[in-house]
């Protein structure tokens, strides 16, 4: 998998030399480049941005450096054939497009889901904007080579594209084959199952007054499962009670529904809905 990154502070991306993401770019499990905006424009000054049309507060990017970098980024990676195209018999293999990320409070907000979704491309590239933006034009240009996704991490405002980046290209980089030592983390962590993760202790069983919940030391497999899943279902409900409304909870068994009765939901046409006057 590669990934390009386009931005006017290069710098900021250099976390991505450490630690697992960047031991996976040093074994060949991904590909990573940081390019710099400024390298791709015309003039003495380097210029990056203008006033907006229309007026209004702030600067926006101009397009001509944004066109130049994303050309040059499309052409440089050979297209991967797009194995979900099927051929006509002696014609030249379809060509899959890399996907364009630009990471935007204005953009469709980024899951576990989609994380997943990305992970399975084979060429991400992320033009980071700062300012107001970049001219909505390039976007709607680039849709030629790419696939233009703009994508949120939440309903709040960073300076600029470069922050959200590191947490995409994280959040996707593990997910790839082999980033992640022992994949069985992958299964059991938060939001892979559509629930918060259960609470996790280690040693010593008692520290400062406060044990450790009695059934993990019991060794009664079974006991700790439940006991996981119930506080999986608890933690849910208290954080974040928008997951257990989306939640297909159909093929929960006796006991998991039971843990939703408590916490004052009933299951209707496989659906947890909160029960009136709880
Ligand atoms: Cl992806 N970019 C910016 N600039 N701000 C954000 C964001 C992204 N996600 C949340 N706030």
């Amino acid at each position: 998998m590669r990934f390009d990154v386009v931005s006017i502070f290069p710098e900021y991306l250099a976390p991505l030399e450490l630690s697992l993401i960047g031991k996976a770019r040093t074994d060949g499990l991904l590909e990573l480049a940081v390019h710099d905006l400024r390298s791709y424009t015309q003039d003495r000054h380097r210029t990056v941005d203008d006033t907006p049309y229309g007026g209004g507060a702030g600067m926006v990017m101009k397009p001509e450096p944004w066109a130049q970098a994303l050309e040059d980024i499309a052409a440089a990676a050979p297209p991967a054939p797009d194995k979900a195209a099927a051929p006509s018999p002696g014609a030249a293999p379809a060509r899959k497009k890399p996907t364009l990320i630009v990471p935007s409070p204005a953009g469709e907000v980024f899951t576990q889901q989609l994380a997943y979704e990305l992970a399975g491309e084979d060429h991400l590239v992320f033009a980071c904007g700062r300012y107001e933006g970049i001219d909505e034009r390039v976007l709607e240009w680039a849709a030629e080579q790419y696939t233009v996704r703009s994508v949120s991490l939440g309903d709040y405002v960073l300076n600029g594209g470069e922050v959200a980046v590191l947490a995409m290209v994280e959040a996707i980089g593990r997910l790839i084959p082999g980033v992640v030592g022992n994949p069985e983390s992958l299964v059991e962590e938060s939001h892979s199952d559509g629930l918060l993760e259960y609470p996790v202790y280690t040693k010593p069983s008692s520290w400062r007054d406060r044990d450790v919940p009695e059934v993990l030391l019991s060794g009664n497999h079974g006991k700790i499962a439940k006991f996981r899943r119930e506080h999986q279902l608890r933690r849910t409900a208290a954080r974040r009670p928008d997951l257990l409304d989306k939640l297909d909870v159909s093929n929960f068994s006796k006991t998991e529904r039971n843990v939703l009765w408590e916490l004052g939901y009933a299951v209707v046409d496989g659906r947890a809905v909160r029960r009136t006057g709880k």
